[in-house]
């Protein structure tokens, strides 16, 4: 069995981590091309850096933590991957955590085969070399570089690790085999309105189940084959719940 599963902002959202679109979402009191574009980012990078800054020191914050649907999707892909499960070992089962979120949610909560396409927050990247670090501090115009901190002209170099509209998703070609070899597609708490991320269903087999879990309709709704409306933190150990018994898991 190939699962592939499909995660964005809906599903941290009961962990107290806002979602982007809609009321009191992050893109309330900010124009997106302001804070999550490059030319934002050279055009202001302060109140760039500021928007990540506060989004950084909330995600460490004592009451944001994993949820139901974060630690159901952890033993679900613990029990799809036991070698207990395998048919054979011709075909061992496969499971890839795909993530939109650049929240650390998912592998906070025991996930291991986790893809941070969009990037991750508590990571920060030279401007110059692409190396990239550990991060939990603000950054500003005059932090200093990790590898060079005597050395005035190396400030401010770093920005945050993470995808912002115009670049390149992370990967992606390792996403199209996942979706290529899928039996079955979970989609949950994604609007569905950034790409390529909303077109990984269609990159799907025709014989691949595809499921979406949303509190609301999505524009790609009809591409699903099964559409649950309702809380990820209800509806998502419910769906895991039901496809571990058909699948006799451990
Ligand atoms: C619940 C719930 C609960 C709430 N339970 N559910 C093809 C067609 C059209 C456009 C494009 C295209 N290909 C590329 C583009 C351009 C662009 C794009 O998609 N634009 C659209 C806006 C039209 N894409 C890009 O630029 C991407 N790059 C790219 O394609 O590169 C190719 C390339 C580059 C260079 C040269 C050549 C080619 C990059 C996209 C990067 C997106 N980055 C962001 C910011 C990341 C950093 C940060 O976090 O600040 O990623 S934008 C933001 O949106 C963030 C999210 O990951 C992403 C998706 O949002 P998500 O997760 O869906 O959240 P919401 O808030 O939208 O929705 C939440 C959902 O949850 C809702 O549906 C609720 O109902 C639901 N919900 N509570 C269940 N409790």
């Amino acid at each position: 069995m190939n699962v592939l599963v499909l995660t964005g902002a809906g599903i941290s959202a009961e962990s107290g981590v806002p979602t982007f679109r809609g009321a009191d979402g992050l893109w309330e009191g900010h124009a997106i091309e302001d804070v999550a574009t490059p030319e934002g980012f050279a055009r202001r990078p302060q109140s760039v850096h500021q928007f990540y800054n506060q989004r950084r020191k909330q995600l460490q914050h004592a009451d944001v933590a994993p949820n139901a649907a974060h630690l159901a999707l952890a033993e679900f892909e613990q029990a799809v991957m036991s070698p207990h499960t395998a048919d054979d070992h011709e075909s061992a089962n496969q499971f890839l955590l795909v993530t939109q979120n650049i929240d650390n949610l998912h592998v906070r909560a025991g996930s291991q085969r986790v893809l941070p396409m969009h990037g991750e927050l508590l990571k920060v990247r030279c401007i110059d070399t692409d190396e990239v670090f550990d991060w939990t501090d603000d950054l500003s115009l005059d932090t200093p570089h990790p590898q060079d901190p005597s050395n005035p002209r190396a400030r401010g170099r770093l920005r945050p690790h993470v995808v912002w509209f115009g670049e390149m998703p992370i990967g992606l070609d390792r996403i199209a085999r996942a979706a290529s070899t899928a039996d079955v597609f979970l989609a949950i708490g994604t609007s569905g309105l950034v790409y390529p991320a909303a077109g990984i269903v269609r990159q799907t087999s025709p014989a691949c189940r595809r499921i979406e879990i949303n509190l609301d309709d999505t524009p790609a709704s009809s591409v699903f084959d099964e559409t649950i409306r309702g809380k990820a933190t209800v509806e998502v150990p419910q769906l895991l719940d039901r496809l571990a018994k058909e699948w006799k898991l451990g």
